[in-house]
């Protein structure tokens, strides 16, 4: 299930993207960081595949993001704790589906792991992310874990995208 847009909150939110640094190089709604394109999205929500599909439909190359840099992720995660909106849960382009354990980004290539990148719980002892076994199959940045990097359930219908393209 894909969201539609809301009218006036999806306006404000398109000023607020549109104000953060869009330059020409990018396509409408996507914000330009260090030569690359990026679309945070927190109005539209879907499955992992539903919003990957999102974002293949607004630029021929873009696709959920797949970080390149440990800048851009760092970047991404201070951006994501600044804002006002509640914890929300963002689809990275990355899943262990089908080869459990072996995380890859949706470019082929694998994903690194560990620090910086994947949460560190500490409830019950230190739980380093990801810990869903084949339960839990896509990369997700979750509020809950401070937009650092966890494995979600693919079928999570309200992840919202971020959309990349280079
Ligand atoms: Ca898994």
């Amino acid at each position: 299930m894909v969201a539609s847009c809301g009218s006036s909150y999806f306006t404000l939110f398109l000023v607020l993207i549109l104000g953060t640094g869009c330059e020409m190089s990018c396509v409408d709604h996507f914000m330009y960081y260090n030569g690359d394109c990026v679309l945070v999205d927190p109005i539209t929500y879907g499955t992992w595949s539903d919003m990957r599909a999102y974002c293949q439909s607004l630029h021929s190359t873009a696709d959920l993001i797949t970080f390149p840099s440990i800048a851009m992720f760092e970047y991404l995660v201070q951006y994501l704790n600044n804002n006002e909106w509640p914890n929300l849960v963002f689809w990275v382009g990355g899943t262990d589906e089908g080869h459990e354990g072996i995380w890859s980004y949706v470019d082929g290539t694998l994903m690194p792991m560990g620090a910086p990148y994947w949460a560190l719980n500490n409830c019950d002892g230190i739980i380093i992310q990801p810990d869903g076994n084949t339960k839990q199959n896509c990369a997700a940045l979750d509020g809950d874990s401070f937009y650092y990097m966890t494995d979600k359930e693919c079928e999570y219908q309200h992840g919202h995208p971020i959309c990349y393209y280079d």
